[in-house]
């Protein structure tokens, strides 16, 4: 059975985005792989996160996750700064990684933007980072968004490199494991910038506890053409508004680009959102109303990613104590 590896940044709270890009999957995965699933909290501060916040967010995901569908018993899920070998696998790498294949990255150039100085030397390590979160499970599959993909080609050039430089076969390659549908998806309200948790505009995102009202306004003042829905795909060309919000759709119903508009062809925007709001009220509501009743326990969130910590750390430690063994460390 293969090993899966993803992590998700308790940055806020998980979006619409985040769902059908990672964690759908995730939740379907389970079923044929071994999956270790992380909220890589060290990741969330290479930008500036309140202490109180972060833990807060940290428990909220945990909660978000189970009421998706994740197993917790059969799988793992943990906090990332639980289990020490993510760190110490990633100063190895910092010194395997070029600064040229950073300086590629344009996750790094999306987020620091032309303020590049002031941003810390963490964000720009992200890659390395996450190539150690993987590689210290010799995890071979990662299902993750298509912004992850430069990044996880990153964690294939780090671990040949490493592989390379010290004469082993010792880290695998990792294969990204990217939906075929809804694999980037949008702003509500800007159809060229990705769906963040992180946007200051909640307005742009749907987010896995808004409710039936929160949505339906969400999606209400979304952004979208004068146009109506065309008979086909190639109609949405140069429309990326009104692309995202099919797309969505038809993500979240299981249907194609062209069944939907097939079904919607003519229709304008009122109906149209009328139509989205309730497939997205249909899919997110039950995680949110779930998501409510494990927050009630807090303790009892906890203690599952405790026991998620203890065992990614029985898995991370020899992998990562042998690697430090082959870079020369006195054990
Ligand atoms: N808009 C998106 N469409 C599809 N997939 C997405 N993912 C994120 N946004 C979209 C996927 O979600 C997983 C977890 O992402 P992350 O939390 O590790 O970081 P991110 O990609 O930076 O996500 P956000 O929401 O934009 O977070 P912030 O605002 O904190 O930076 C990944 O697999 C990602 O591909």
């Amino acid at each position: 059975m293969q090993r899966i590896f993803s992590g998700i940044q308790p940055s806020g709270i998980p979006q619409l985005g985040n769902y059908l890009g990672a964690i759908r999957n995730w939740v379907n995965l389970q079923a044929d792989h071994e999956c270790v699933f992380c909220l890589v909290d060290m990741h969330a501060i290479t930008v500036w996160q309140d202490p109180e916040k972060l833990r807060t967010q940290t428990l909220t995901q945990a909660a978000i996750l189970l009421a998706a569908g994740i197993d917790a018993e059969k799988h793992i899920l943990f906090n990332q700064s639980a289990v020490s070998a993510h760190a110490r696998l990633a100063w190895i790498f910092n010194c395997v990684t070029r600064l040229g294949w950073l300086n590629r990255m344009t996750q790094f150039k999306d987020k620091a933007g032309k303020d590049r100085e002031n941003h810390s030397a963490g964000l720009y390590v992200y890659p390395s980072l996450m190539a150690a979160d993987i590689l210290a499970y010799k995890a071979t599959r990662v299902p993750v968004g298509e912004d992850q993909k430069q990044h996880l080609e990153l964690a294939n050039d780090i671990a040949q490199k490493f592989n390379h430089d010290y004469g082993v076969e010792f880290f695998p390659a990792v294969e990204a494991l990217i939906p075929p549908a809804a694999a980037r998806v949008m702003s509500l309200r800007d159809g060229t910038k990705k769906m963040s948790k992180s946007d200051p505009s909640a307005q742009s995102r749907i987010e896995l506890t808004d409710d039936a009202d929160t949505i339906a306004l969400k999606i209400r003042r979304a952004k979208t053409d004068t146009g109506v829905l065309p008979a086909d795909a190639a109609g949405l060309a140069d429309r990326p508004e009104a692309r995202n919000l099919v797309t969505i759709y038809a993500a979240l119903a299981d249907l194609s680009v062209d069944a939907v508009l097939a079904r919607h062809e003519g229709e304008g925007f009122g109906p149209f959102k009328q139509a989205l709001t309730d497939v997205v009220v249909s899919a997110i509501a039950p995680i949110a109303q779930e998501t409510t009743r494990l927050m009630q326990d807090e303790a009892h969130l906890a203690s599952v990613l405790r026991s998620g910590a203890q065992r990614a750390q029985a898995i991370a430690e020899p992998i990562v104590s042998e690697a430090e063994k082959i870079v020369g460390f006195l054990k």
